[in-house]
């Protein structure tokens, strides 16, 4: 693996899950792999899990790790050909290749503006950095992807599920502020490689970009959607086609006790951070059916078998 960026980046996705179960089940195996290897995270965006996780899955691996918020360093310049007489004083082309001679693989989070929607869904900065670094770039979460979080949901589907074929809702869910698309993005890019039954359920206005809804049914119905449900994945998004606006704040999108009795026995996720009694209720998180909890341990491991992948140039 050259770079983490999609799904498209993986040769076998059935591989890479079980690596991560694997890596799991003996965290250690791979100790010596990244002896004098340097693994650098740069943060754009704050982070909890992302950063603590990766930092974890390097260090099982024996690499060192150096993170770094990026608003500790110079603002950078993204754009070719500009006068930098304001307040960027460094451009990405010098950045990505000076730190491309400390790392021996950079992590990088940049979310997405949410006014540009052209410039976000080309990637912008993501591809800037990966144009000028010279060692493979692993996505931390970029404008229009979290591919890590999505392979830790695959792995956290994969450990729970019951049939061979689970059904698996994406529900939208109200939020105060205004987020990216990023997670049910990637999410659906990855759970659509796989056997599993994939339903999209939110207010009208909500549609994804068509390069990843592609065709998945989508419900708006959140009740109906969630019958006989094997897992719902709950993650608030704000909207596409109104780029980047709050089109609904309505609390009946919540994901409540009440509504996961009309799954089979189904699972929550969400990726975390989560606002309580916003997106969900308490009675879904502290219940034995949330699985929030096991998915972010599952990062690690996620982490540690893309990064093993790189080291191991497989
Ligand atoms: C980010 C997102 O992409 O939605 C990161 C998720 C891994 N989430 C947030 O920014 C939540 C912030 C908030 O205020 O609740």
């Amino acid at each position: 693996m050259q770079q983490f960026e999609s799904v498209g980046d993986v040769k076998q996705l059935k591989h890479l899950i079980q690596k991560g179960l694997d890596m799991k089940a003996q965290p250690l195996q791979y100790e010596s792999l990244g002896k004098g290897k340097t693994l650098i995270l740069l943060f754009f965006n704050p982070s909890l899990r992302t950063r603590l996780s990766t930092e974890k899955a390097g260090i099982n691996l024996g690499m060192s790790v150096i993170s770094m918020n990026a608003g500790q360093g110079w603002q950078l310049e993204f754009e070719d050909g500009n006068i930098m007489n304001m307040d960027k004083a460094e451009h990405i082309r010098e950045a990505a290749a000076v730190i491309s001679q400390y790392a021996d693989i950079i992590g990088l989070r940049t979310f997405p503006s949410l006014t540009d929607k052209e410039k976000d869904y080309s990637d912008f900065i993501f591809r800037q950095f990966i144009r000028f670094a010279s060692v493979p770039v692993v996505s931390l979460e970029s404008a229009i992807r979290h591919p890590l979080q999505s392979l830790a949901d695959l792995i956290t589907i994969e450990e729970h599920k019951t049939k061979a074929r689970p059904k698996v809702v994406l529900s939208w869910a109200p939020h105060p502020r205004a987020l990216p698309q990023a997670v049910s993005n990637s999410f659906l890019e990855w759970v659509h490689q796989t056997d599993a039954e994939l339903l999209i359920t939110h207010p009208e206005g909500y549609e994804l970009a068509p390069e990843f809804a592609k065709d998945i049914p989508v419900v708006y119905n959140q009740r109906e959607a969630f019958e006989g449900a094997d897992f719902i994945y709950t993650k608030n998004w704000s909207s596409y086609k109104e780029y980047g606006k709050i089109l609904s704040q309505d609390s009946d999108w919540m994901i409540t006790p009440e509504k996961m009795a009309l799954t089979d026995n189904g699972k929550f996720m969400h990726c975390l951070p989560v606002r309580r009694n916003v997106v969900v209720a308490d009675g879904v998180l502290d219940s034995d059916a949330s699985l929030v909890i096991q998915q972010a341990n599952n990062r690690t491991f996620a982490a540690q078998a893309v990064l093993h992948d790189i080291l191991s140039g497989l």
